[in-house]
């Protein structure tokens, strides 16, 4: 006898770990990402290009950029809530949320935690309200995974420092009206805030991309770029400013990749109810549904642990190891679930008039950035036994 199906987070009664002003916040982002960027992103994807500038402002409006931060405009919610957003956001595409956690949980949290208070109130309104976006230069061609290998160089000169060097891959870099860069000093790794329009930037995309097509991605060039003084963050130095950047970051993608796994999960329950083959709806079959049951079963394994981190994280006991089992077990589970549904969906699953194979495509990136899937097994094994074997 048929049941009133169930979706696969209710099956794990997930609403009930969330406090209502948790809810709300959730409800308001999916309520955008429904209206907003669902009947738009499959174009922007197939365009490779999005309106980042009207996005920026309106997720200034929405309130998301830099939430989880206190002051200057910016929301003060707890981490479980920025999760959550980037959860939504993520169901509506990587792209769009890495638009946001670019600008909030890099760029933002790096002048928020490191910034004078000159720089902090310089930046973070017009950044939490969307007129300005930044960027987060740390990767170089050369110096991904290691980027404590850096060769961009800020040296001295007077009152001012130079910037020689340049950072790749980097989301958001046409568009950014700032850019965090991360150069080599004589005193270690610092950070500058550096406005793009001084002479000597440049930013140059990168096209042919088959993922995260619906998010800017960009060279950063910096030929003796000048600034003075005050354009460095005082409050770090070395590299453990740049990775403390990269925690929020990580923490808000082991939520958001849930996002785009619950959207492919949903998509391929719905289209295997409907497909029929052999005279049947192909979810009557056992095989597909072992599918989805397996599937369900890493998305609610993955929202208790991203809700757990959450938790750890609002009472800052959260530690970097544990974001790393966030980040490295919900990107590689969503990717799974992506390329699961992909099949699942036959000939269909590979067109854009579905969201999973661009889903699928997308998380190949979330995957690699903010540390690899083998970056973040390293720093479990170094956890595990105590030996680092990174080199
Ligand atoms: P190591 O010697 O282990 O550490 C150097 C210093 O940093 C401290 N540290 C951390 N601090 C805060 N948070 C963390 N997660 C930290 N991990 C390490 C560490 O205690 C030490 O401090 P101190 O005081 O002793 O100096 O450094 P290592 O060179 O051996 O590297 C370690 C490793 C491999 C884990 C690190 O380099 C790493 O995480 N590599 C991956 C690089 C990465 O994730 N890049 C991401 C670039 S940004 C990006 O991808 C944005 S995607 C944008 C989007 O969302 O669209
Ligand atoms: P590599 O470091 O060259 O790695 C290649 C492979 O080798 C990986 O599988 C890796 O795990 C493996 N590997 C490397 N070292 C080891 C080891 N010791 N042991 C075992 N395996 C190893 N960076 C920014 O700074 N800011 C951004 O905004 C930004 N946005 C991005 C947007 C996109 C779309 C992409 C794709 C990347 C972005 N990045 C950004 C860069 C991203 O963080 C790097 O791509 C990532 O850290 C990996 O570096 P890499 O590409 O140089 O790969």
């Amino acid at each position: 006898m048929a049941r009133a199906p169930q979706l696969p987070l209710e099956l794990f009664s997930i609403d009930g770990l969330l406090t209502e002003e948790e809810r709300a916040i959730r409800d308001v982002v999916r309520s955008f990402v429904e209206e907003n960027i669902k009947p738009n992103v499959a174009d922007w994807f197939e365009a490779g290009t999005i309106p980042a500038r009207e996005l920026a402002k309106e997720f200034g409006a929405l309130g998301v950029l830099g939430m989880h931060l206190e002051g200057y405009g910016c929301a003060g919610t707890n981490a479980v809530s920025y999760g959550l957003a980037a959860m939504e956001l993520e169901a509506g595409d990587s792209g769009i949320r890495s638009l946001v956690s670019v600008q909030g949980s890099l760029a933002m949290f790096a002048i928020h935690e490191f910034g004078s208070e000159e720089q902090r109130e310089e930046w973070l309104p017009g950044m939490a309200a969307g007129e300005l976006i930044g960027c987060f230069g740390l990767t170089e061609a050369d110096f991904g995974s290691n980027p404590g290998g850096m060769r961009t160089a800020a040296k001295p000169d007077g009152d001012d420092w130079v910037l020689n060097g340049s950072k790749m891959w980097i989301t958001n870099g046409t568009v950014a009206d700032v850019a965090v860069v991360w150069a080599q000093t004589d005193d270690g790794i610092r950070g500058f805030v550096v406005p793009t329009d001084t002479p000597g930037f440049s930013a140059r995309e990168i096209h042919k991309k088959l993922s995260l097509r619906a998010s800017v991605t960009a060279e950063l060039v910096l030929e003796d770029v000048r600034l003075p003084a005050s354009a460095v963050l005082p409050g770090v130095s070395g590299l453990k400013g740049p990775l403390a950047c990269l925690n929020e970051a990580r923490f808000g993608i082991a939520f958001g990749t849930l996002g785009a796994a619950r959207d492919c999960l949903e998509t391929a329950i719905d289209y295997s109810s409907n497909r029929v083959q052999f005279d049947r709806p192909i979810a009557g079959y056992q095989m597909t549904q072992q599918k989805l049951a397996d599937m369900t079963l890493e998305l609610g394994k993955g929202m208790l642990l991203a809700l757990h981190l959450g938790r750890l994280k609002d009472e800052h006991k959260i530690t970097p190891e544990q974001v790393s089992l966030g980040k490295l077990n919900n990107a590689r589970e969503a990717l799974n679930i992506a390329r699961e549904c992909r099949g699942i969906l036959g000939g269909n699953g590979i067109t854009l008039e579905y969201p999973v194979i661009r889903h699928m495509n997308n998380l190949e990136s979330v995957y690699t950035y903010e540390g690899t899937n083998e970056m973040h097994t390293l720093v479990i094994g170094q956890a595990l036994t105590g030996m680092p074997a990174f080199r």
